[in-house]
């Protein structure tokens, strides 16, 4: 057999991202097991890794989008600009993984395509699409939650004889766009992104819109020479503040409705928030994402700002979003992006108004007959998010059940984490999770910190075998379904939320709307009773 490891590890962790990287720390370095990490890349990184796409950059703040468990790795890395950009991102994986001295085991060119559960043995046996194989104990997925690419069936796309690229899947050599005809199809956050960067190198540059979308400024901008040394100094503060909100970012909503706002008041709170840009828009009223009266008054605000950017009022009316409450699908932040139209080189179409009829030899033939000629098509069109990536590592667990079979009418798990039929497997920001709704990081933290300590449990009461119980699963699934009814989150429709945006998919809203501070509290509650939902078996013993 062609092994990893001979014996059987302690544990397998999918991905070497933000989650895996923390996940072998904590096994090998805080519990002391044998524990290694899979990684279909050739480098660590996870979704920066993958994501190299001009302009691509994290929408978190940069000293609150990092690892707060170590404050060597907090105090020795220095950010350079309010939002950290994908190569930075890199760079600091790369650091931390080299702190924490993890690459020995970290097996890189490694894609799991299967993990089957062997009852008999308590092991799950993992093999990768190099002939690899090992078996371990528990098998742990930190393959994030968007990282299986959705490229949309177009037809004759094979016939175009130019370059294509998917924003989530960039090549790593550099892709030059001077002189060149670009059609970007898609405008979700990497879209937004992109197409500002794309448009000061093409000669010309078609964006294909099919939801025009609401878009924040970022206000990025270089972080003083000082931010490093002011903030070792609030570490605590900023951990503190990130603790106690909802969604994992350091502020928290005011307890202020807009629609009890007055009008002059509600302005000059959003004109500020506007100018001070990024996520934090969103958080300068309380209801914003559960009256439709509120967030409509929001709605409008950004529709106003776009109205007055974009000179072209047939451009700027096309780009105007209508058809879903602001918030509902992921906000993204922008650095120039509505202002973009306005160059002379770029061109927006309206997918709805006009959808793709095929691909040709040399450009993108829409219904009603007209060609556009291109060199390059890129897809900004996102990802099979959450279940998608999960899904692919083609996982049996008791009975040869397979996982996707299970999740056929959509995921079910106990707390995002565990999934019944299924033991001894972890699922990192798994559908269920808080996970995408939150500065990922803090989510991540504490799954790693939650996982680890049950199996520390394990470890010390002697048991072999974990499982959610099925009702635990069932309850937890449906009080997720709940919570999220009570927003108005699934109010937008092709949200990959809620997995609208895969033909076929079943639609449920996947992740855990109630806030992550008191999914903390939860999760905490439930390992203080014993871990109450979970059945422990057996007795052998981890290394
Ligand atoms: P998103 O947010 O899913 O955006 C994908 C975009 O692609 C969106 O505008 C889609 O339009 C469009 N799309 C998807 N399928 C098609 C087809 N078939 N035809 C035309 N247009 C299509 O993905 P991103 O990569 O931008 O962002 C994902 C997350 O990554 C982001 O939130 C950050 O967290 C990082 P639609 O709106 O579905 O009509």
């Amino acid at each position: 057999m062609n092994e990893i490891h001979a014996q059987p590890l302690d544990a397998v962790i999918i991905g070497a991202g933000f989650s895996g990287i923390y996940q072998l720390y904590s096994l090998r370095k805080k519990l002391g097991l044998k524990a290694k990490i899979l990684e279909a890349g050739g480098g660590v990184g996870g979704t920066w890794y993958w994501n190299r796409y001009p302009g691509a950059r994290c929408d978190s703040e940069s000293h609150t989008y990092c690892y707060y468990f170590n404050r060597e790795l907090l105090e020795n890395w220095q950010w350079t600009e309010r939002y950290p950009g994908q190569p930075e991102i890199l760079r600091y994986l790369k650091f931390c993984v080299k702190t924490l001295d993890l690459h020995k085991d970290i097996h890189l060119n490694e894609r799991v395509v299967s993990g089957t559960w062997d009852d008999q043995s308590q092991v799950w046996k993992i093999s990768t699409a190099s002939g690899h194989k090992c078996n371990a104990r528990f098998l742990i997925t930190a393959v994030g939650c968007l990282s299986s690419t959705n490229k949309p069936k177009i037809d004759g796309l094979t016939d175009f004889s130019g370059d294509i690229y998917h924003t989530g899947y960039w090549p790593h050599e550099t892709v030059k766009f001077d002189k060149k005809r670009v059609a970007v199809i898609g405008t979700g956050s990497s879209g937004i992104q992109a197409i500002p960067e794309i448009a000061k190198q093409a000669q010309k540059l078609f964006v294909l819109q099919r939801t025009p979308n609401y878009s924040v400024p970022a206000r990025n901008r270089p972080l003083g020479s000082n931010f490093q040394s002011e903030f070792v100094k609030k570490i605590e503060f900023w951990r503190a503040k990130m603790l106690e909100s909802r969604n994992g970012h350091p502020w928290v909503a005011p307890d202020r409705e807009v629609k009890k706002t007055a009008k002059e008041q509600r302005l000059k709170i959003m004109e500020r928030a506007w100018l001070h840009g990024g996520l934090s828009f969103r958080e300068s009223f309380s209801d914003v994402l559960v009256s439709a009266d509120s967030n409509e008054i929001m709605s409008e605000f950004i529709r106003q700002k776009i109205l007055k950017t974009v000179i072209n009022p047939e451009t700027a009316n096309t780009l105007l979003p209508k058809d879903h409450p602001f918030g509902t699908k992921r906000p993204p932040i922008d650095t120039n992006y509505f202002e973009t139209f306005n160059r002379e080189n770029v061109c927006l179409f309206d997918l709805r108004a006009n959808p793709i009829k095929r691909c040709e030899e040399n450009g993108i033939r829409f219904k009603d007959d007209t060609l556009i000629t291109t060199d390059v098509i890129v897809f900004a069109t996102g990802f099979d998010a959450m279940t998608g990536s999960i899904e692919k590592l083609n996982l049996r667990g008791k009975n040869g059940l397979k996982l996707s079979d299970k999740w056929n009418e959509g995921p079910e798990t106990y707390l995002g984490l565990t999934v019944s039929g299924f033991p001894n497997l972890f699922t990192i920001t798994g559908p269920g999770s808080p996970s995408v709704l939150t500065n990922m990081p803090r989510s991540i933290e504490q799954h790693v910190d939650w996982i680890s300590n049950l199996i520390n449990h394990m470890i010390h009461a002697g048991y072999a075998e974990v499982e959610a119980d099925k009702s635990a699963a069932r309850k937890w699934t449906s009080h997720v379904r709940d919570v999220a009814n009570q927003t108005l989150l699934p109010k937008a429709n092709h949200s990959w939320y809620l997995g609208a945006n895969i033909p076929g998919k079943p639609r449920v809203f996947m992740p855990y709307a109630n806030g992550l501070n008191n999914y903390r509290i939860y999760c905490d509650k439930i390992a203080k009773r014993k871990y109450r939902g979970f059945v422990f078996k057996g007795s052998a013993r981890l290394s």
